[in-house]
């Protein structure tokens, strides 16, 4: 069983590559663009306010921050991992190649990865940040593609936008299992089915 994404807790903070935490732990990683909602996505999920940093703020999250799940005062079960926001228009080069080093790189060499969700909103659909960050990994994957604060957007506005970024997604041709859900944070839409993938993600991961 793939510990419950309830007893999600902070672990750990990452900013360099060699500080990974050594583990044959499965883990998740959620990505996206600077203020996509990863972090709200992450506090959704395991059903808990404040505990990824969400912010108005773009660019806060500058590092991967490292989750734990499974039952409290035991080590790890398995990890949930926040990694820093792209896109995010005034960062300086060095930032944006600052993340090419340390998630990018993550996202390609992370043996442990049992899948990655991405983030995107809805709004904004695919761009070309995504497509780059979805080609650092590695190809047997699985990625799920959560199009967020899709409570923004009516029926048919989300209808048609959910058309385009399936589209998209088909048009970048990625060798990944491939998953997509319209999501809200704040209206908890899709809450249930993100859930069971990345709780089966865990439950597989489990078994390498
Ligand atoms: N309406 C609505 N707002 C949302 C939703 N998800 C996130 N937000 C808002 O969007 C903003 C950014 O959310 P975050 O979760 O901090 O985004 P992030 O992707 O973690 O951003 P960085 O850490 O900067 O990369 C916050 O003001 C959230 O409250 C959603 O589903 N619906
Ligand atoms: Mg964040």
């Amino acid at each position: 069983m793939a510990p419950a994404l309830s007893s999600a807790r902070f672990e750990t903070t990452v900013a360099r590559l060699s500080q990974l935490p050594e583990s044959r732990l499965a883990e998740v990683a959620f990505v996206g663009r600077s203020n996509a909602g990863k972090s709200s996505a992450i506090n959704t999920l395991c059903g808990q306010r404040r505990l990824a940093f969400a912010s108005k703020t773009p660019g806060r999250t500058q590092a991967l921050n490292y989750f734990a799940l499974g039952p409290v005062q035991q080590p790890a079960r398995a990890w949930l991992v926040d990694t820093p926001g792209y896109g995010y228009a005034s960062a300086p080069l060095e930032v944006k190649r600052g993340w090419d080093q340390l998630a990018g790189r993550y996202l390609a060499q992370r043996e442990t990865l049992a899948g990655v969700v991405l983030v995107v909103d809805v709004r904004r659909g695919l761009g070309e940040l995504d497509r780059a960050t979805l080609g650092w990994v590695a190809p047997d994957v699985p990625i799920l593609v959560l199009a967020s604060k899709c409570d923004k957007l009516g029926n048919a506005q989300l209808a048609e936008a959910m058309r385009t970024l399936e589209e998209q997604l088909r048009a970048a041709r990625l060798p990944n299992p491939l998953g997509l859900l319209s999501f809200s944070a704040t209206r908890r839409t899709g809450v249930d089915e993100a859930r069971e993938i990345v709780g089966g993600w865990l439950e597989s991961g489990d078994a390498r």
